[in-house]
């Protein structure tokens, strides 16, 4: 296991020890997230835990299946006692970039509907500020290339997201992902960006979660540090 994968594996197990007997909880994607759901299977077996798991991707979804970790069977409502998830980038004030892993859709409605959302990161991911990593915009593919010069227009450098094939990567939702790079200094004041990027006709949403998460969990070594994260910021 590399050193990444270690912290990822030790915030996915801080992060698992938070849930409790009887709980609702938002099961994220992506390799940190798929750690959290196999320890969490675990706990089930061991324990005997009982949870019931909302799944933020067809892969999440699959890998509870084959784990034996029940899902919610109704997935037109929810409210969760919490969701953890990963990402590919976070501020010490909890703003993050995700959908690295192309689910950004599905986690934020399930990031919303949680009291409490608990971000696990290996400690590379642990940022000053915002923008290293694209920010990954979801696209109707209908008209994509306007969105594309529209994005353009705002400063960004837009790649359309390829799967290994090189054909266009397509969500679980059927969009299109747009993998942007932004001039650094509109990175300051993320909310005004991410206002301008949703308001694009075309857009079903994009990576930037601002205002959302409740703790950071960052795997630092063989420990976990947790940060505690006001809302607000
Ligand atoms: C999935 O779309 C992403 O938001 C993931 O949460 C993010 O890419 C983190 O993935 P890893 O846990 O694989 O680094």
């Amino acid at each position: 296991m590399s050193a990444q994968d270690i912290e990822k594996q030790v915030a996915a197990a801080r992060a698992v020890s938070y849930i409790q007997d009887g709980m609702q909880v938002g099961l994220g994607s992506g390799s940190t997230s798929a750690a959290a759901v196999r320890l969490l299977a675990e706990r089930i077996k061991t324990e005997g835990l009982k949870i019931v798991g909302v799944p933020t991707s067809s892969a999440t979804r699959a890998l509870a299946i084959e784990l034996g970790v029940p899902l919610a069977k109704d997935l037109s409502e929810f409210q969760l006692d919490l969701a953890i998830d990963g990402a590919d980038e976070a501020t010490r004030n909890g703003w993050l970039i995700k959908g690295g892993g192309g689910a950004l859709l599905q986690e934020k409605i399930v990031a919303a509907a949680a009291k409490r959302f608990l971000v696990m990161i290996d400690s590379s991911k642990l940022v000053e500020r915002l923008g290293k990593f694209a920010l990954p915009v979801e696209v109707f593919q209908l008209g994509y290339r306007n969105i594309v010069a529209r994005l353009e227009a705002l400063g960004a450098e837009v790649k359309l997201r390829t799967a290994k094939d090189d054909s266009p990567f397509v969500s679980d939702e059927g969009n299109y992902l747009l993998d942007c790079r932004f001039p650094a200094d509109l990175y300051e004041d993320p909310y005004t960006l991410a206002d301008q990027i949703r308001n694009l006709p075309g857009v079903a949403d994009h990576g930037f979660f601002l205002g959302m998460t409740d703790t950071l969990v960052i795997g630092r070594g063989d420990r976990a540090e947790e940060i505690a994260v006001s809302r607000a910021s």
